[in-house]
């Protein structure tokens, strides 16, 4: 086995970025989750055919990459900005325009949590767009796991709990993956109650709520679609490619 493999390896959930202190390991695997909406934009936009995205924390810095040329989505509260190219729309980088490009990202919530996390051992982009193919190569990995949810102003939110709970139900199957923390137990609950039917179980949350205040309904039924793709985007040197 590789140095930090275990047989018996730990699944944690930490809801909010403020909390990640708490967690960090340095041997963890760190999924990143913001199901609403930026990690379903990530995984989307890979899949339509960005070569690399650039998550930033501040938009100063997104907007310095914009005067240097590249595509630029930045969002606050739910909005696009002025003067760039994207939101956080995962419906808005299915356009050729995107191909082969490296897009710049920065979200309220969704690259904060990568920012905080970006010296983890590896830092990886989890979505129910993914979720399949994230898991099979989670249990392969054979690592303790920490699945970071982004919140919402570091306040805890239910559509990324539910999808830590969702992973943890899928990687737990596996005997490799027994040693649940009660985050991990709380976020599965969480996902056997609401699997059924994820978009009636989010109908009071807050996020579904803004979201559907702005419009973006259908952002959020096609951020709960699952297996959409097989790519897991995985970051390297502060960049987000495609993992092999
Ligand atoms: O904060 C984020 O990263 C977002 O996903 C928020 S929103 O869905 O664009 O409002």
């Amino acid at each position: 086995m590789s140095e930090g493999s275990n047989r018996n390896a730990k699944v944690e959930v930490c809801f909010t970025p403020g909390s990640y202190p708490v967690y960090k390991t340095d041997n963890s695997i760190v999924v990143i989750i913001d199901i609403l909406r930026a990690t379903s934009a990530i995984c989307a936009a890979f899949e339509y055919g960005a070569a690399k995205m650039i998550p930033v924390a501040t938009v100063e810095e997104a907007m310095e990459y914009k005067k240097k040329g590249f595509l630029v989505g930045a969002e606050r509260n739910g909005m696009q900005l002025d003067g760039f190219d994207f939101g956080n729309s995962p419906l808005s980088y299915m356009t050729d325009k995107i191909k082969g490009q490296t897009i710049v990202l920065t979200t309220t919530n969704g690259t904060q949590a990568i920012e905080v996390s970006k010296d983890a051992y590896k830092v990886v982009i989890g979505s129910f767009l993914n979720m399949g193919a994230l898991c099979n190569w989670l249990i392969g990995q054979n690592k303790n796991v920490l699945l970071l949810g982004s919140g919402w102003k570091d306040r805890f939110n239910l559509e990324d709990a539910m999808f830590a709970g969702a992973v943890v139900n899928e990687i737990s199957k596996h005997k490799d993956f027994e040693d649940l923390g009660d985050s991990a137990l709380a976020a599965k609950y969480l996902f056997q109650t609401g699997f059924k039917n994820p978009y009636r179980f989010l109908a009071n949350s807050s996020h579904k709520e803004r979201l559907a205040k702005l419009g973006l309904k259908d952002d959020v039924k096609y951020c709960l679609q699952v297996d959409k793709t097989n790519v897991i985007p995985v970051l390297e040197n502060g960049v987000l490619v495609k993992m092999d």
